[in-house]
């Protein structure tokens, strides 16, 4: 069996195993029908059966998600799955852990049923509970934009490595790419480009509110993040009154070594009449706790501006209800306790983010040289950076998430996240030759024990998804670590 990530147990029953047939049906507890719904649309295509969904009602040969009953251990994002030759038998406490129960399901039929039959799954019995709470994936709209499609497409893919956050950069220099109602330009001349010219984009509220209900479909939480003080230019090309001198900069196209550039002026009120406009609608747009504030590198603001610019911004999130999450530079103000700080280093040593975690901080690990997604795998990867090193799937995966940084105990760990950041990427296969196989190694370190690590192991599991990813058209790197069948 080739699940990823790996579950907690599994134990395999060769007497157990369950056929689906054209009269086999899917029995869901009334709360579990919205995932009842989306395993059979992923086996109708394929299958050509019909697999009703039923309510609640026992059905004589069929797969059932009932909520309620399951190991205490499993708790609010785990499963049980028990297959035996009358049944399958998904139980979970929410249906967040019904919906991580068939993602494993849909691993265990044979790859002939992404495009053919027959439909046997193997009888086990499986008792599966992530590590962390926080396994995330991040892409950058910014620096080239993603259609809304193409977003959805990316969604798809991570949900299946049981991913339950997708950050969004939605803002930086080169591109503003939410529509806020207050401030329109953002998007209209703010959105208007992207790296390398041409039309750029943005996503309407009514198109993201679309994006934010298709993530939590999928039991997928939207982070978005609109990058302050620095990477701001787009904002400041967009309303010359940001300025200092009341003149707005052109619109940025470039990668540049300039990184940091751009800020708001920390000492204008308007700034902050601004910032609370923007961020008051993104939190009417935003179910999650979280609003990311980047924080990043803002090299262009000094220490004191900084800590200042914080100290105004950060209520404006906590008045709204939200906790606020920034790259590990926002260490560098004082803080909620509530706040997340994400590590982006690349060092397996940092005292701010140690005695953030002393305080009470949780940590989000994004080391740039293992979880970077923008990183090249070797020299011959044709697009990507390569400042962090390269980033074959081995080293993705050999890294342990509660004992990377030193001082940084695994209980402060929130989790894992993957960034894909996009000034080399400028289409849809570009985002599938960096994610895979990359994300799914780092979801794996977000969800399994660590008892289950162990490359050659994972190596192989990930093979047997090769052509699962060739079925569904993803455009994977065939690593050269890996077997593929
Ligand atoms: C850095 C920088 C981003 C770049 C990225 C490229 C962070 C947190 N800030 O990561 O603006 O896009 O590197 O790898």
């Amino acid at each position: 069996m080739n699940i990823v990530p790996a579950p907690v147990s599994v134990e395999r029953d060769p007497a157990g195993d369950f056929t689906i047939t054209a009269t086999t049906a899917i029995s869901a507890a009334p709360d579990a029908v919205p995932v009842g719904d989306h395993l059979a649309a992923v086996l109708r295509p394929s299958t050509g059966f019909r697999l009703p969904v039923v309510r609640d009602r026992p059905v004589d040969r069929g797969i059932l998600l009932a909520l309620g009953g399951a190991d205490p251990r499993v708790g609010d994002s785990g499963y049980q799955l028990d297959i035996g030759r009358q049944a399958v038998i998904m139980r979970a406490n929410m249906p967040s852990g019904l919906f991580a129960a068939v993602q494993t399901l849909r691993q265990l039929l044979p790859l002939a049923a992404e495009n053919g039959g027959p439909w046997t799954l193997p009888g086990v019995r499986i008792l599966d509970y992530p590590r962390f709470a926080h396994r995330g994936a991040m892409l950058d709209v910014s620096r080239h934009f993603f259609t809304v499609a193409e977003v959805k497409r990316y969604i798809d893919q991570i949900a299946q490595y049981k991913i339950n956050v997708l950050h969004l950069h939605l803002t930086d220099d080169q591109g503003w790419r939410i529509e806020v109602r207050s401030w329109p330009r953002l998007a209209t001349v703010g959105g208007s480009t992207q790296v390398g010219g041409g039309t750029g984009g943005y996503y309407t509220q009514d198109q993201y509110r679309e994006l934010v209900a298709y993530a939590a479909a999928r039991y997928i939480t939207v982070i978005p993040e609109i990058d302050v003080p620095g990477h701001t230019n787009a904002a400041l090309a967009s309303y010359p009154e940001l300025n200092r001198d009341g003149v707005a900069p052109p619109l940025f196209t470039g990668i540049g070594n300039a990184v940091g550039f751009s800020s708001l002026h920390t000492e204008l009120e308007i700034t902050y009449r601004f910032l609370d406009d923007v961020l008051a609608e993104l939190a009417a747009l935003t179910p999650g706790e979280y609003l990311h504030l980047g924080t990043d590198e803002a090299h262009a603001t000094t220490e004191p501006e900084y800590r200042r610019f914080l100290e105004r911004v950060l209520p404006m999130v906590a008045k709204r209800g939200k906790k606020v999450i920034g790259w590990h530079e926002i260490l560098r103000a004082e803080l909620p306790e509530s706040a997340v700080a994400q590590y982006w280093g690349t060092t397996s040593a940092h005292k701010e983010v140690a005695d953030a975690a002393a305080r009470g901080h949780r940590i989000v690990l994004s080391p740039a040289n293992r979880a970077y997604l923008d990183m090249k795998y070797d020299e011959d990867t044709p697009v990507g950076f390569e400042w962090a090193g390269f980033i074959d799937v081995d080293t993705a995966y050999g890294w342990d998430p509660g004992s990377y940084l030193r001082d940084v105990p695994e209980s402060a760990v929130l989790g894992v996240e993957a960034p894909l950041w996009s000034e080399t990427l400028s289409a849809p296969k570009h985002i599938d030759l960096m994610a895979f196989p990359r994300v799914p190694a780092i979801a794996e370190l977000g969800w399994s024990p660590w008892s289950t690590h162990d490359w050659e192991g994972f190596g192989r599991r990930l093979a047997a998804h090769g052509p699962r990813w060739e079925a569904q058209g993803i455009d994977f790197h065939r690593s050269s670590r890996v077997a593929w069948p």
